[in-house]
């Protein structure tokens, strides 16, 4: 076995891609899923991935030192790298409670950490987000060095993710790496966030809700493309960096919508514009060029083609959706591993 990577919260939308990325790119790879299973948690986004014999599935959580150490055994290899997706990650989550978004984002991050130095990994890859940034006006774009300026409990508790990050490499010299992507689209992404809420409403004649006026702009990327950097910044991006991650791919929110509506032939009169989430950051925009020029990464996948490709995916996994929409998805570990 040439490397172990522990991957955490890799049953929920990002990390689940990722593991199958590395499931098609990185055969010889050992891959050791940690995930607590919260609402997010979906191993039927794993069905595929969980019969290979270089997989493991250890069910816990981040913020218990015992659970990450049970995954931390599971490693085969002398060489184990760690990639965190886990996280609360839901921004009007956060709205409504924001004491489990510190609990796993901030506590979470620094049990992993302190266990991640004791074993001596390799490297650590952070997935952190272009929302530390705060909110843009109509010019300009984030850089690595943008001031952190948080504006929902989500971001605030991702940026003090971050900032334990950085503490940890400056004090220990731990082997860490920061990325920071805009938003994602594509398969196995959770129905409460726009484009699946939208594309799981809409084709079931539901209205469709906007905030505001619709004029929000977010910077969309599709997931493989995230998981692409994110798999060049664990190979070769430089320990102690931050990394912008992002597609140049700014839309406001109601274009958005229209696009999904006409994707699937329905009227724009399911549009409902609907109160405002309180503290709405107004733009995100991404300034990748560090990543593209160190790591030599650019998006593959244009929007015109993966939008069309990502509604197409939920079109096609009607039962995928509707064990999520009906909470059946939820069984799936019972089920499958006895407990
Ligand atoms: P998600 O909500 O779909 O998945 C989160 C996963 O973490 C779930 O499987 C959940 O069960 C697991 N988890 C939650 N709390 C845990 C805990 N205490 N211990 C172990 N596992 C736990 O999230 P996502 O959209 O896949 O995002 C993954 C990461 O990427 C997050 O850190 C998020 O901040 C970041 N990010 C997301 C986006 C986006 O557009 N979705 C963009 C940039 C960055
Ligand atoms: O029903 C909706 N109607 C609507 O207008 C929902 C769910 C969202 N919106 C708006 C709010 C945002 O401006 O659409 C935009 C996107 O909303 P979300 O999908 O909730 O994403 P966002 O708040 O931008 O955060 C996402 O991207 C960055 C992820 O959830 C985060 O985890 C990531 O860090």
């Amino acid at each position: 076995m040439s490397s172990s990577v522990l991957v955490t919260g890799g049953a929920g939308f990002i990390g689940s891609n990722f593991i199958h990325l590395l499931a098609r790119t990185r055969k010889d790879w050992q891959v050791v899923n940690l995930d607590a299973l919260t609402y997010a948690g979906n191993l039927e986004n794993l069905t595929e991935i969980e019969k290979l014999p270089n997989y493991t599935f250890v069910h816990g959580d981040i913020r218990r030192p015992g659970d990450v150490a049970r995954a931390f055994d599971a490693c085969k290899s002398d060489a184990v790298s760690v990639v965190h997706f886990a996280a609360e990650s839901h921004v009007d989550r956060s709205i409504e409670s924001g004491l489990p978004f510190v609990e796993t984002n901030v506590l979470g991050t620094q049990v992993l950490l302190d266990q991640s130095r004791a074993r001596k990994v390799a490297r650590f890859v952070h997935v952190s987000t272009d929302e530390v940034y705060g909110s843009l006006g109509e010019q300009g774009f984030f850089t690595e060095t943008t001031p952190l300026e948080p504006n929902s409990p989500y971001s605030a508790s991702k940026a003090a993710s971050d900032m334990l990050v950085r503490a940890a490499v400056h004090t220990h010299g731990f082997p860490a790496l920061t990325t920071r992507c805009s938003n994602n689209y594509g398969p196995y992404q959770f129905p409460e966030k726009l484009i699946p809420l939208m594309i799981a409403n809409a084709s079931e004649d539901k209205q469709v809700p906007v905030y505001g006026d619709g004029m929000n702009v977010r910077d969309w990327l599709y997931v493989e493309d995230h998981c692409e950097a994110i798999l060049a910044v664990l190979e070769r991006g430089r320990i102690g960096e931050v990394y912008n991650i992002g597609g140049h791919n700014e839309f406001p929110n109601l274009e958005i919508v229209r696009r999904v509506l006409r994707e699937l032939g329905k009227p724009e009169s399911l549009i409902r514009y609907v109160k405002d989430r309180p503290g709405h950051d107004r733009r995100y925009a991404i300034d990748a060029g560090k990543i593209e020029r160190e790591l030599g990464w650019r998006p593959r996948l244009t929007f015109e083609v993966a939008l069309p490709l990502t509604v197409r995916w939920y079109q096609s996994q009607g039962e995928w959706l509707q064990r999520v929409r009906n909470g059946a998805y939820r069984d799936y570990y019972a089920r499958q591993y006895g407990s």
